[in-house]
């Protein structure tokens, strides 16, 4: 047995007025709890550290700015990683990441993954950024992440907790090539922090769905790639809009482990023994006898029906 024992940490709204500070005060509170019972390991949703302000049209850079990080820990978050040093116990945070790099400055929808020791071990940037560019009147909210964010290169994993661990946000958790490209790397258990609304503004009929949908991607994620996958939501509504629960703990065969029950601040449990994968992982999902990569080169080549991975015309069928 390999187990890491996991929280799921799950945060109810964060009002567009509530400070870092108050917001790390819930995560530390959430974090003892996690640490009294046993946990290696908390997992905090996307944009953990504030409301979901793509859900606004902003057009002040200063005004957007301000829910972002400059720099990881600072001032505001360096409580959560001393007591994570103190009690003894890693985590994965989501939050707004700005950055300069060869004086240009970029921003990314982020994660993190922390170690006992509050050291960072690893650094992911979403990939699969959902929602419009463009002010969208039309909608009872906005989803700007395409404004506000650029796209993060690919998806990495880490040697950390005894296993090989990987990182997701949000809207990756539905596309299945998130999970397999750690799948290829051998992955053992995928963090997932999303915020997700429970209404979709360009398909409301998907609505009555939306909780079904978090769960079947991400147990369909699990047991197609042999790993533990952990969805962790900010869940109820936050400034006017409800966004939905869901919070679990998903087992390498697919199964619900653990679950949150309330749409607020909560910490759900599992004790996941990495070891559970390798039934899968070498048997019906063993990759290196049963793929067959030659059959899926349209999924590289191509983005979508009608164009290719380059953004170009694809040939018509
Ligand atoms: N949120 C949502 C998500 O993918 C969304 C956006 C909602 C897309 C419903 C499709 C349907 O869960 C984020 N932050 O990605």
């Amino acid at each position: 047995m390999r187990l890491v024992n996991v929280a799921a940490g799950q945060l109810g709204p964060i009002a567009r007025s509530e400070t870092r500070s108050e917001v790390v005060a819930r995560l530390s509170g959430l974090m003892r709890q996690a640490r009294e019972s046993g946990c290696d390991l908390i997992v905090y949703p996307e944009l953990a550290l504030t409301t979901f302000f793509p859900r606004w049209y902003m057009e002040d850079q200063a005004e957007i700015d301000r829910f972002f990080e400059r720099e990881m820990p600072g001032p505001e978050t360096q409580p959560l990683f001393a007591l994570a040093g103190e009690l003894g116990i890693g985590f994965y945070l989501g939050y707004a990441e700005l950055t300069v790099e060869d004086g240009l400055v970029h921003r990314y929808n982020s994660s993190i993954l922390v170690d006992k020791r509050g050291a960072i071990l690893a650094k992911y940037r979403k990939v699969h950024l959902p929602g419009h560019a463009q002010h969208e009147p039309w909608r009872k909210f906005q989803h700007l992440e395409k404004r506000y964010f650029e796209p993060g290169a690919g998806f990495g994993v880490a040697e950390a907790f005894g296993g090989v661990i990987g990182m997701a946000i949000c809207n990756d958790r539905r596309w299945s090539e998130t999970y397999r490209v750690m799948g290829l790397q051998g992955v053992e258990m995928v963090l997932i922090g999303y915020n997700t609304p429970v209404h979709n503004p360009p398909a409301p009929e998907h609505d009555d769905l939306s909780l079904f949908h978090n769960q079947l991607v991400m147990q369909a994620g699990a047991y197609q790639n042999g790993t533990w996958v952990i969805g962790v939501a900010k869940a109820g509504v936050e400034e006017g809009v409800d966004q939905i629960g869901g919070s679990c703990i998903i087992a390498p065969s697919g199964e619900v482990a653990a679950a949150c029950i309330t749409k607020g601040d909560e910490i759900a449990l599992a004790r996941c023994d990495l070891d559970l994968c390798n039934s899968y992982k070498s048997t019906t999902f063993n990759f290196d006898v049963h793929r067959q990569p030659q059959a899926y080169r349209l999924i590289v080549e191509r983005k979508g029906r009608n164009l290719m991975a380059d953004g170009t015309a694809a040939p018509s069928a």
